[in-house]
């Protein structure tokens, strides 16, 4: 298949020949096949275009799709998982692997329907085949720093979603905050859930609201990943629970960087405010901590249909050595327990024996310093495999550029073509076999509003959804390809009402 850099698609498929013209999108147009997704698109398409087509359930009887529908259908026997084919002739026709290959396809015709300088809709001709690279396209939302609503979630979720990321890590719990009513505990959220980083207003989700989130994310093909931070970040738990949790440990660095920003110390009993990280740790050798663990997970194995849960792991400067691999070891295994896949930050691959098959999450740079390496090589050895969060690449959090308003600096600057020129095979010594994607973090210090989420992930995530996502050799896998077919989401993701960071360096298209 011939390839062309012309079609403004990311991430961009596996193989995408331009056709001849546009397939005109007027009122007359339908769309026919599976309910759900069908009405995604049309609702999709008005947003964009305000033409609202007709979806086939409302018109059944008009049968046989005419010159100008659209057409979405699953094929069982396409090969590849979450894969589509996507055919636009005088009809558009989307055919999805599978449910998650289908919902992509849509949203790569979402990229294809442009108005034209006449103001009239029109889909661009073009035949595509695409599946993804990578299984896991993930990203993070810290909702500890700062809380975020259902409603917010929801928006992330739809935004991401577009660009075929398809795993939702929630950062639950830190030392600012505990963010999920845990029944067992309920002290956590009633005396622990107030307060956001700087003093900002909290909140919480309830097991309803969590649940709501879990189906939004389902309806979505994103599954979602819930993530208790053990054994440091665990200031909030003692708030609540006082006899969970030593007394903070102030280091140096600590004091002197709360002082640079002018912010509190931790003091034990009392909501902390500041950003410090690495002054709290649970206790290790009091089985009531375990008792805790247990109950914790146990309450979130019942709400979480995905595979996972993420107990944690990083900047545990609290917690002696041999205690933090101990807790490590224990916190995986009663994971596994509760029939849940334990996912972990790099540190806890210092543990010899944590759990069978727990799954690193590595988030050193793209040229490991120090144990960092050797820590997420661990978890290979233990039947394991990784998930890349270089920070010096992926992390969302970080500044765009020395004047960028939102994000901290401490891994890196990270303009959009660092976010896009990376690989993630090849950092760390294991196997190939052994990544099973990326995830991209928005840790929320800085990110005060959900205004500020989206203007810190976007558009850098749809740099780290085309290095998940598209073909490590595909000839568009260049960044000058990229920034023009990045450019061209511009009237999409302003009719959907993201508000994203116009980095100086791509050209924004206004149609
Ligand atoms: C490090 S890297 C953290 C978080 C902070 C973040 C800020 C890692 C697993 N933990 O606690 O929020 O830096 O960039």
């Amino acid at each position: 298949m011939v390839f062309t850099h012309s079609l403004p698609l990311v991430p961009v498929p596996v193989s995408a020949t331009a056709g001849e013209g546009r397939m005109p999108v007027t009122a007359a147009t339908r769309v026919h096949g599976a309910a759900a997704v069908a009405t995604l698109l049309a609702d999709a398409v008005e947003r964009r275009s305000s033409i609202r087509i007709a979806t086939a359930a409302q018109r059944t009887a008009e049968g046989e799709p005419a010159s100008g529908d659209l057409v979405l259908r699953i094929d069982p026997d396409m090969a590849a998982a979450e894969g589509y084919t996507l055919t636009v002739g005088d009809t558009a026709e989307v055919v999805g692997a599978d449910e998650a290959g289908l919902f992509y396809g849509v949203q790569t015709l979402l990229q294809l329907l442009r108005e034209d300088e006449d103001g009239t809709w029109a889909i661009l001709r073009a035949d595509i085949a695409d599946a993804p690279r990578f299984a896991r396209r993930g990203v993070m939302l810290d909702v500890a720093r700062h809380f975020f609503g259902v409603a917010d979630v929801k928006a992330f979720i739809d935004g991401v979603s577009a660009l075929k990321l398809n795993h939702l890590h929630l950062h639950l719990s830190d030392d600012q905050g505990w963010r999920i009513h845990i029944d067992s505990w309920p002290l956590l959220t009633e005396r622990s859930s107030g307060t956001s980083a700087g003093g900002d207003p909290g909140g919480f989700y309830t097991k309803d609201d969590y649940r709501e989130i879990v189906a939004y994310a389902a309806s979505r093909h994103m599954i979602v990943i819930p993530e208790i931070d053990l054994p440091g970040h665990t200031h909030a738990i003692g708030v609540a629970y006082p006899d969970l949790v030593e007394a903070p440990v102030l280091n140096d660095s600590l004091i002197a960087e709360s002082e640079r920003l002018g912010q509190p110390l931790p003091v034990a009993g009392e909501n902390y405010l500041g950003w410090g990280v690495g002054h709290s740790s649970v206790r290790i050798h009091d089985e009531r901590t375990y008792r805790f663990v247990r109950d914790v997970v146990r309450e979130l194995a019942e709400l979480t249909p995905g595979p996972y849960i993420h107990i944690g792991g990083d900047e545990s400067l609290g917690t002696p050595k041999a205690d933090f691999d101990l807790f490590a070891a224990r916190a995986t295994a009663i994971v596994v327990e509760a029939g849940k896949v334990p996912i972990a930050w790099h540190e806890m691959g210092s543990a010899e024996d944590i759990a069978e098959g727990t799954v690193g999450q590595y988030w050193g740079s793209t040229t490991p310093a120090g144990a960092h390496a050797e820590e997420a090589a661990r978890f290979t050895a233990r039947g394991g495999a990784l998930i890349m969060s270089p920070s010096n690449v992926a992390y969302l959090d970080m500044k765009y550029a020395e004047d960028s308003p939102l994000g901290l600096t401490w891994a890196a600057f990270i303009d959009v073509r660092a976010a896009y020129d990376w690989e993630p095979t090849g950092i760390l010594e294991v196997p190939d076999a052994a990544i099973l994607g990326i995830e991209a973090p928005l840790w929320s210090e800085t990110a005060r509003t959900f205004d500020d989420v989206e203007q810190l992930v976007f558009p850098r995530a749809a740099a780290l959804a085309e290095v998940a996502w598209s073909p490590q050799q595909s000839p568009a896998r260049t960044w000058e390809s990229f920034r023009e077919r990045l450019g061209a989401l511009a009237p999409l993701w302003k009719a959907e009402g993201i508000s994203f960071h116009p980095a100086p360096e791509i050209p924004w298209s206004d149609r």
